[in-house]
């Protein structure tokens, strides 16, 4: 039986998707990118990016493939760079390697790479296709994707509520909202991302570590603390700079005095904002020219609201618990005063929902105006 040469392709790009994101976490600042090298129907090399700084994807299934590689079809989650960073050009090596086809994923935005890796291929000779799977190769990077084109990172908004949205009881009590799956779900999720970020009042309520506590083990992300007037106390978990860094993000306004006592305990304070409130646009900002692709953003329900109305949310995850907890002072996880219309409701996109645990696990994307 013969088989479409597109269900063949999707195949080989739905492998190197999967080698990609087994990457997830790891590669910041640099995409996740997976490659397969194939001929005849038979892998003669796969490999994944897995650090930046570390070879590319298509380095190592070439590698793998050898003088076979000659005649082959190499499958590759992002357009194969054209330039000399790191480490040498791709191009160049799937060209010398005798590469027949190049099938990509998807055009890398790197202003150093941005559709130059395809024209070189093309001129040496070899065969082309882009956009193969191109929808879940832009999903895979979302982030880096984000990042490139608007300089800032991506920003995940995550809460946990019960079914009427509550994401406490009126004295403050959190632990626990969700179930064990859906808490391991979120320190996966710092894993993954590059900074973790809250604001002051979660961070003097729950004096939280926000490190990954992972059975696997996992990468901790950078702590961020918006704290317009630093009252983050010396001897809070953010303030001990041993596990992993913090960023503390105030205003002009706040004390010199309480500044050089916390960057004396390696805690890095950053202002950014004039008024009474720190600056979320210019805070991202930073993050981003920083080299900050993703950002968690695991705060109070005043802090969401003004991120969501600022339209600096990029992604929503919301984990729900069976519960019904009520309470006209129970806090919600997305406070300030509200639209006055529902037509002025947020609303959500590609929504996915999916079981974790004993909760469910809503994902979407909020539309833009
Ligand atoms: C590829 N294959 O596996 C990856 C690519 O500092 P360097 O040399 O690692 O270059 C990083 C840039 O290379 C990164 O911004 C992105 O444009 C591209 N990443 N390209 O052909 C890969 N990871
Ligand atoms: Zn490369």
């Amino acid at each position: 039986m013969t088989q479409h040469r597109g269900t063949t392709d999707e195949k080989w790009m739905d492998l190197a998707l999967h080698l990609a994101e087994t990457t997830r976490g790891q590669t910041s600042p640099n995409p996740m990118v997976g490659a397969v090298v194939v001929k005849e129907g038979r892998v003669l090399g796969s490999g994944a990016h897995l650090r930046a700084g570390a070879p590319h994807a298509e380095v190592y299934a070439l590698d793998l493939a050898g003088e076979e590689a000659q005649g082959s079809t190499l499958y590759v989650t992002l357009e194969p760079c054209n330039h000399r960073g790191r480490t040498p050009p791709c191009t160049e090596r799937a060209i010398a390697a005798g590469v027949k086809r190049v099938v990509i994923g998807t055009l890398d935005p790197d202003e150093r790479v941005s559709g130059s890796g395809e024209r070189r291929l093309q001129e040496a000779g070899i065969e082309v296709e882009e956009g193969v799977l191109r929808n879940r190769c832009l999903e895979l990077n979302e982030a880096y994707f984000h990042h490139r084109r608007t300089g800032r990172p991506f920003v995940i908004l995550k809460s946990a509520v019960t079914l009427d949205g509550k994401t406490a009881t009126p004295t403050g009590d959190s632990r626990w909202v969700t179930g064990e799956a859906a808490r391991e779900r979120v320190h996966q999720m710092r894993h993954w991302c590059d900074a973790v970020m809250i604001g002051s009042g979660t961070a003097l309520r729950d004096r939280p570590r926000l490190t990954v506590r992972l059975p696997s083990g996992g990468r901790n992300p950078l702590r961020v603390l918006l704290d317009s007037r630093l009252r983050l106390p010396l001897d809070a978990p953010l303030a001990d700079v041993g596990e992993a860094s913090t960023w503390v993000f105030c205003t002009d306004e706040a004390d010199g005095e309480k500044e050089r006592a916390l960057a004396a305990k390696g805690v890095r304070v950053i202002r950014a904002g004039k008024g009474p409130r720190v600056d979320l646009e210019a805070v991202l900002n930073i993050l981003g020219q920083e080299g900050v692709l993703s950002v968690l953003a695991e705060c109070g329900g005043e802090l969401n609201a003004s991120l969501l109305e600022e339209g600096l949310v990029d992604k929503v995850v919301f984990f729900v618990a069976p519960k019904l907890l009520g309470g006209k002072n129970s806090p919600t996880a997305v406070e300030g005063t509200g639209p006055d219309r529902m037509s002025r409701a947020v609303e959500l996109s590609r929504l996915h929902v999916e079981s974790v645990g004993e909760d469910w696990c809503v994902t979407g994307y909020p539309e833009k105006t």
